[in-house]
């Protein structure tokens, strides 16, 4: 594991990091979260996106090194706003995501409370929850 993390940093390095900004970052969850693209985030969807594409060990539950580890990989976004990130999802604050935390979150995603997840409260989630998003943080340095 360690020497897993060794290498992709000695990657990063050799050819450089390029961060995302926020609004990049949502488009590109987006994108992979509604993977039958019909507009709407499905519990399913969710939960594969959040705990199963970065269970690298396939145990059902995505500890925080997982989970900023994976998310900083795939979408360029920075380690601390990640972690913060991560914190504001760990409903539970018992420093992992798993389904109770994926059940958790959908309720407090769906804003309007029609049981279904648009895209448009998805992405409202995420800049809600992100150190970037809606607290006025300035995340271009
Ligand atoms: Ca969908
Ligand atoms: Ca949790
Ligand atoms: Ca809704």
């Amino acid at each position: 594991m360690k020497s897993l993390a060794l290498c992709v940093s000695l990657i990063a390095c050799v050819f450089g990091v390029t961060h995302n900004d926020l609004a990049t970052i949502v488009e590109m969850v987006i994108v992979d979260t509604d993977v039958d693209r019909d507009g709407f985030i499905s519990e399913a969807e969710l939960q594969s996106e959040f705990l199963g594409r970065f269970d690298s060990n396939n145990d059902g539950i995505i500890v925080k090194n997982e989970f900023i580890h994976g998310w900083t990989t795939r979408y360029g976004d920075k380690h601390h706003h990640t972690e913060e990130f991560f914190n504001n999802i760990d409903l539970n604050g018992n420093g992992m995501i798993d389904t109770a935390d994926i059940e958790g979150n959908m309720v407090v995603i769906d804003t309007n409370a029609d049981t279904l997840i648009s895209v448009d409260e998805y992405r409202a989630f995420i800049l809600a929850k992100h150190p970037c998003g809606d607290h006025g943080l300035d995340c271009t340095a």
